[in-house]
């Protein structure tokens, strides 16, 4: 267990229905991961924490609708509804998350120019987060994720975790996924081949 840590992914207002990116039943598993942090002795929340205008929002790009794709100088990437703007209340954790026992959040997609799914690099794929760096000073090896949304931000930072020598587990059922184009399973196939074990 002192080897464990818990990563908590996005489990924010705005991936909850009512939010403006809600993922179906996404405020279902806040119960489930509320038990899992009493389990685990460290526990690390991430929060997708946009500035406003940010780049990955159709909004910023005349023309585009969201759930589009466009091309950025880091390559594809699909454009989203406004979500989780630093401050806002949709970027807030689910009122009924317990996050007290919490010794880090990270945030993620705070720069203007470049989105960030994974925890532990912005999608650019070279601009780190500092989540690999700390849970290697703390002596972890194996990550545990839930959170929202599966075949995002959840599936990116897994395969970044084995990427960086950790062991990473999914709980599916502490996960609820958007499933764009197929999203969901394309990613749980490469997670599963990457040797991201899914629960
Ligand atoms: C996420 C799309 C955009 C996620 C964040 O948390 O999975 N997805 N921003
Ligand atoms: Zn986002």
């Amino acid at each position: 267990m002192a080897k464990d840590a818990l990563i908590v992914v996005d489990v924010q207002n705005d991936f909850c229905p009512g939010g403006a990116l809600a993922v179906d039943g996404g405020h279902e598993i806040v119960p489930i991961i509320n038990k899992l942090i009493q389990r685990f002795d460290r526990v690390v929340l991430t929060q997708d924490w946009h500035t406003q205008g940010h780049s990955s929002f159709a909004s910023s790009h005349p023309g585009k609708a969201p759930f589009e794709t466009i091309m950025m100088p880091y390559g594809e990437q699909t454009l989203w509804p406004d979500h989780c703007i630093q401050g806002s209340s949709g970027a807030e954790f689910h009122p009924d998350l317990v996050w007290t026992k919490a010794e880090l959040v990270i945030r993620k997609g705070f720069h203007p120019h470049i989105d960030s799914y994974s925890t532990f690099y912005e999608n650019d794929r070279k601009t780190p987060t500092g989540l690999a760096g700390y849970l290697r000073e703390r002596g972890i090896t194996n990550v545990t994720f839930a959170g929202l949304a599966t075949d995002y931000c959840v599936a990116y930072s897994a395969l970044d975790a084995i990427a960086h020598g950790f062991t990473a587990e999914v709980l599916l059922d502490a996960c609820r996924g958007i499933d764009l184009g197929g999203s969901l399973a394309a990613m749980t196939v490469k997670m599963r081949k990457a040797g991201v074990v899914l629960v």
